[in-house]
């Protein structure tokens, strides 16, 4: 496994850049420690219900406003998740941006989500700090790149997968941000094939069955184009 690493000495991204996938995956195991992970995981199950949006496979929070087409209004992030999108944003993972957005996506054993591109709201990065239980994020052509003779299934559109373990930060950026759908299957226990293809840097093996439990992740991004409240109040 990669040497245990935690926030303090992240510096260099490059060390963990996922060689076997498209550009460009960075995988850092161990990013947070177990005492920030409970920490985190205690501000997330304290939000008052009405903060939390059920979904047909998962529930979420939205943190720092709704991203939108129009300009996202934007809200003061909590300390609690300050912490993590400054230092995020320091490592240079938004350029010289700062992240303004958390979206907390809550999977119980059994959900996921479908196969999908973040889309042009964001800054063309996504950067995800798993809690609570891993998860296997698949990832898929787009169907424009694919054969068209050939039905576009799933399957045939399907590249690679990442083991994502709790305490890591996960980040996606250029084709990987820009071309590729991401998705996690429906399902409450993984077995590791050789298509988990960032195996080295985590404590699992090939063949490992893995049952999921409750996973929390921040998907921490920058929205360009935001609204300030005064703006919509017609004050300047
Ligand atoms: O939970 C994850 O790691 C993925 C979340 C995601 O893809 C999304 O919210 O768009």
């Amino acid at each position: 496994m990669a040497n245990p690493c935690n926030i303090a000495n992240v510096t260099d991204l490059e060390k963990f850049i996922v060689k076997e996938a498209p550009p460009t995956i960075y995988y850092i195991p161990n990013f947070i420690t177990e005492t920030e992970e409970e920490y985190l995981l205690q501000q997330v199950y304290r939000a008052p219900k009405p903060k939390w949006t059920q979904l047909s496979g998962r529930r979420l929070q939205n943190w720092g406003g709704l991203p939108n087409p129009k300009g996202m209004l934007t809200e003061k992030l909590p300390d609690w998740l300050l912490k993590y999108t400054e230092k995020i944003s320091a490592l240079g993972a938004f350029a010289r941006k700062a992240a303004n957005h958390v979206l907390v996506n809550e999977y119980k054993p059994g959900e996921g989500i479908m196969p999908h591109v973040d889309g042009p709201l964001y800054h063309p990065t996504v950067t995800t700090i798993s809690l609570g239980s891993h998860t296997v994020l698949d990832f898929y052509k787009p169907v424009c790149e694919t054969q068209s003779e050939v039905p576009q299934t799933e399957k045939s559109r399907y590249i690679l997968s990442l083991l994502v373990q709790q305490k890591s930060l996960l980040i996606l950026q250029d084709d990987m941000y820009k071309c590729y759908l991401h998705g996690i299957q429906g399902v409450s226990e993984d077995i590791l094939s050789e298509h988990v293809v960032n195996l080295s840097s985590t404590d699992a093996h090939l063949g490992n069955a893995l049952p999921r439990s409750t996973r929390v992740s921040l998907t921490i991004r920058h929205v360009p184009k935001v609204v300030r409240a005064n703006l919509l109040l017609g004050k300047k």
